[in-house]
């Protein structure tokens, strides 16, 4: 019949795929084209998010297949987490079957959309064969210098006895619990270490100081200093900014994402001297300014609760004290989020700092909105200039001075007053007020100049750079993850577990209140390999990040005992020449594999030291505007009219980049088109008659067909799949008037279909196949080359080169293409009707011209 029956014909196809192991990299391979999707969390099912990524990996490694390139597109599990050890708790078993069950569920469904992978290479985080690998990496990056144990503040419960990660405190918002629960911290649209790994060292998330309770127990949280574990990337921090400037294949928003997740900031670090009530002992505190010139406005000084100075006035001082503690406690771990939206909160000391540039003595806070973590925990205030020290001088009545006007306008100076105003908050030029500052080399001078000269002038004012970016904590009081490879020794302390003695495996899972690496009293105990005394192993695990860190590696040699892969192949093989995922993973998983690359190069393992050439972010898909996740309830699952269609549709629907709508009438229109392809290659199978001498209108057909090869090959590589199905359709159309216009030429007509089938394979690869072996009766598409050209590929490819110059330019810059084409437009319109594209633009040009009405313009030239 001429139906499509895709049941079968997806089954079909994929045991021949199978078979005969389509999609396995052949031995020998020498650099191979390395696709990957960012393997996925094993949180139970594949949502859309996946479908969509796996099907843009999937129709780019079968393009390049086509092609001719040997293809690594490799598949794995990013198995750690969380969400599993929730699940256990909560069906009574234990993270590893629940893992276990999620993978054998995702993989079939991945192989019922019938997505190429290298099956043989497949890994999962969650084996000790894997993990084992990160501990050898703890182990190197600790001999490097790069890990650093030091006091970090975390989520406590006190009542669990456990520390919690962030996706595991709920918020307390009027009684009302909002629980962070497993399912949506592990299913976010995520993959590669995504969403579900909350506690992530460097995220510092503002939250506001409604209760945060545990969200297992309810108790109220509190913020606990424990010593934890870091990998210190802060090492990395210009050369992780610097070396975005080359990654000119990645997304300009994600670099920029990068750029200020790592925060570098220029500026000056300036010394106030600083003298308390009691007197005894004069100390100095430090500010970070990137607009040191605005000192000459500063009225007064603001320190963070965290503050060793604010310690030490708090032993003096009860006032301070009281709200010293009180912010300690309030809000967590604050940090850069908190920026836009900070509080007023602050307390007078009695202390008093000299202004370095004027030597006037100036009131010392302790204030909520100066962060610890942020340059040197503490500021100068100039209200005139700078927003949030505005609002904390309304708030606290301290004077406002103006010293940078705009540029052109010769200020009053200060108003000396308390503030109404806004802050001027531009560059502009230096005005002074006192008589002394007056007669200063400053004064009138452009603030920027201004500020280039103060740190040569000035002792007290020295250059400084601070970022944002800090050190990854990895360690994690829970379970499901790799075991720090450490051992703690009463006479020794910290000893490394040796390399013989990798992977430190974890013990059986058992329910308990706290970690329950805690209390695996018998795995606990150990002896020292330094000293053979008794000794405890490290509870902590590590961040499922590490995991996903390098696991790019691991594919190119996934069955490597000695190494954690293979530094010629890595060498030869890296970098991942595209890499797909959500862009919620902009900087943490992102960053981090940077990281790790540039550190395992300095170690000597990589000769590479950017893991990714070219990065495709993938937008979002949208299911009555809200995101579709099974944590939502609105998958749509792919059964009614075939994976394929499903697939088709994703990958038509937008490109790569783009959000888009999932709805039901453009799925519709994915199962036709294949409906329609389908059943114009049986009909053409059954056709009696066909010609073989050949006339004109069998030239243009040719060359159209040869057109839509060279296209469609720009398309796929600019991953721009849904103009590819554009051109399929065009070509389709085109066939259906060449054989309702006269008796077709045979050889022509299957060609075009032939050229169909090959096109649309990479995306429709069942009904790629189909076609393909209705057509010829042998062979298989994925085993085919990329159809040839019958007329000369030069001449072809700069009509092509023309036309795609003409879709690009402005509409001022045709008039100019069209004189190089030798097109009178538009008078000549009726002659290049046969070449529909210079048809279009020259009926555009006329609309434009007013020499054509718009109705009688058809097509459209983009
Ligand atoms: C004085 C000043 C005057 C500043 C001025 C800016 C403008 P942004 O604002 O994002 O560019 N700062 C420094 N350390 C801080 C801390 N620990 N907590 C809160 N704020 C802090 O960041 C740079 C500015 O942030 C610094 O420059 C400092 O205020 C403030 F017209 O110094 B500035
Ligand atoms: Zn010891």
């Amino acid at each position: 019949t001429n139906q499509y029956d895709h049941a079968q014909v997806q089954e079909f196809w994929q045991y021949v795929w199978e078979r005969d192991g389509v999609a396995e990299l052949p031995d020998g391979a020498v650099d191979p084209t390395y696709v990957l999707g960012m393997f996925p969390y094993t949180s139970g099912t594949l949502h859309m998010g996946h479908v969509r990524n796996y099907a843009i990996t999937d129709a780019y490694a079968r393009y390049r297949r086509l092609r001719g390139d040997d293809v690594l597109h490799p598949m794995g599990w990013d198995a750690f987490g969380l969400p599993a050890e929730n699940a256990a708790y909560e069906r009574a078993s234990d993270p590893e079957s629940w893992t276990r069950a999620c993978i054998r569920r995702m993989r079939e469904e991945l192989e019922t959309l019938g997505f190429g992978y290298d099956w043989s290479r497949e890994i999962t985080t969650c084996e000790p064969s894997y993990y084992r690998w990160n501990q050898w990496l703890f182990k190197r990056f600790h001999e490097a210098g790069l890990v650093e144990f030091t006091g970090a503040t975390v989520n406590w419960c006190p009542d669990c006895e456990t520390v919690l990660a962030d996706a595991q405190v709920a918020v307390d918002e009027g009684g009302q619990a909002v629980t962070a629960t497993a399912d949506e911290a592990g299913d976010n649209g995520d993959s590669a270490g995504g969403a579900h790994d909350e506690s992530n060292g460097n995220a510092h998330v503002h939250e506001h100081s409604t209760a945060r309770v545990c969200w297992r127990c309810g108790t109220p949280v509190e913020q606990r200093e424990l010593d934890q574990w870091f990998f210190t990337i802060t090492d990395y921090a210009d050369e992780l900014v610097d070396g975005l400037d080359d990654l000119d294949q990645w997304p300009e928003g994600v670099r920029e994402i990068q750029r200020n997740w790592i925060g570098r900031q220029e500026g000056a670090r300036l010394t106030f001297d600083v003298s308390t009530a009691a007197d005894e002992s004069d100390t100095a505190v430090d500010v970070f300014s990137t607009r040191s010139e605005t000192v000459f406005g500063a009225t007064f000084v603001a320190i963070s609760p965290e503050h060793d100075l604010a310690s030490e006035l708090a032993n003096a001082d009860e006032d301070v004290a009281t709200f010293v503690d009180q912010a300690r406690t309030s809000a967590p771990d604050t940090g850069h989020a908190a920026r836009d939206d900070f509080s007023t909160a602050g307390v007078k000391t009695d202390a008093t700092a000299e202004n370095p540039h004027t030597g006037e003595e100036l009131p010392v806070y302790v204030a909520e909105y100066v962060l610890a973590d942020v340059g040197t925990g503490a500021v100068m205030g100039v209200p005139g200039h700078n927003e949030r020290d505005h609002e904390f001088a309304r708030e606290h009545d301290l004077p406002v001075e103006t010293v940078v006007v705009p540029h052109g306008h010769n200020g009053t100076g200060s108003d000396g007053g308390v503030a109404t105003d806004a802050p001027m908050t531009g560059e502009g030029t230096l005005v002074l007020e006192s008589p002394a500052d007056r007669a200063s080399e400053y004064d009138g001078q452009p603030s920027e100049d201004v500020r280039e000269h103060l740190v040569d002038d000035h002792e007290a004012i020295d250059p400084d750079v601070t970022y944002r970016l800090r050190d990854w904590l990895i360690s994690r009081q829970r379970y499901w993850g790799t075991p720090i490879p450490v051992v703690h020794c009463e006479d020794c302390g910290h000893v490394l577990v040796p390399d013989e003695e990798l992977p430190v495996e974890l013990p059986e899972f058992v329910q308990t209140t706290g970690n329950p690496l805690d209390a695996a009293e018998e795995w606990k105990e150990t002896s020292c390999p330094d000293c053979g005394g008794p000794a405890e192993r490290e509870t902590d695990t590590m961040d499922t990040f590490v995991d996903s860190s390098w696991y790019f590696l691991r594919f190119l040699s996934p069955d490597l005992a000695d190494a954690p892969f293979d530094t010629e192949l890595a060498n030869e093989w890296l970098p991942v020449d595209v890499y797909v995922g959500g862009d919620e993973h902009a900087i943490l998983h992102l960053l981090y594999i940077r990281f790790v690359t540039r550190a395992l190069a300095d170690l000597g393992f990589l000769d590479q030291r950017e893991p990714v050439e070219r990065l495709v972010s993938q937008g979002t898909v949208l299911y009555e505007g809200e995101k579709m996740s099974s944590s939502s309830g609105n998958v749509v699952t792919p059964d009614e009219y075939g994976a394929e269609t499903t697939r088709l549709f994703v990958l038509s629907a937008a490109h790569p980049e783009q959000d888009f709508e999932w709805t039901a009438n453009d799925v519709r229109g994915a199962y036709d088109l294949q409906q329609a392809l389908y059943s114009m290659a049986t009909e053409f199978v059954d056709e009696g008659e066909t010609r073989v001498e050949r006339v004109s209108h069998d030239e243009f057909v040719d060359r159209e067909i040869d057109r839509t090869i060279v296209a469609a090959r720009t398309e796929f590589e600019r991953f721009r799949f849904h103009r590819v199905v554009t051109e399929v359709q065009e070509l389709a159309g085109l066939l259906r008037q060449y054989r309702g216009y006269d008796r077709i030429h045979g050889e022509v007509y299957r060609r075009g279909l032939l050229t169909i089938a090959a096109l649309i394979s990479p995306l429709a690869p069942h009904l790629g196949e189909e076609l393909w072996n209705k057509l010829r009766g042998d062979g298989l598409v994925v085993e085919a080359d990329w159809p040839a050209l019958e007329s000369d590929p030069a001449t072809i490819e700069s009509d092509y080169q023309l036309e795609r110059r003409l879709v690009e330019t402005t509409r001022a810059d045709v008039r100019d293409i069209l004189d190089v084409a030798s097109i009178d437009a538009p008078d000549q319109i009726d002659l290049v009707v046969a070449e529909p594209w210079k048809y279009e633009v020259a009926t555009r040009l006329a609309v434009s011209a007013g020499e054509l009405d718009g109705d009688s313009a058809t097509g459209t030239v983009d």
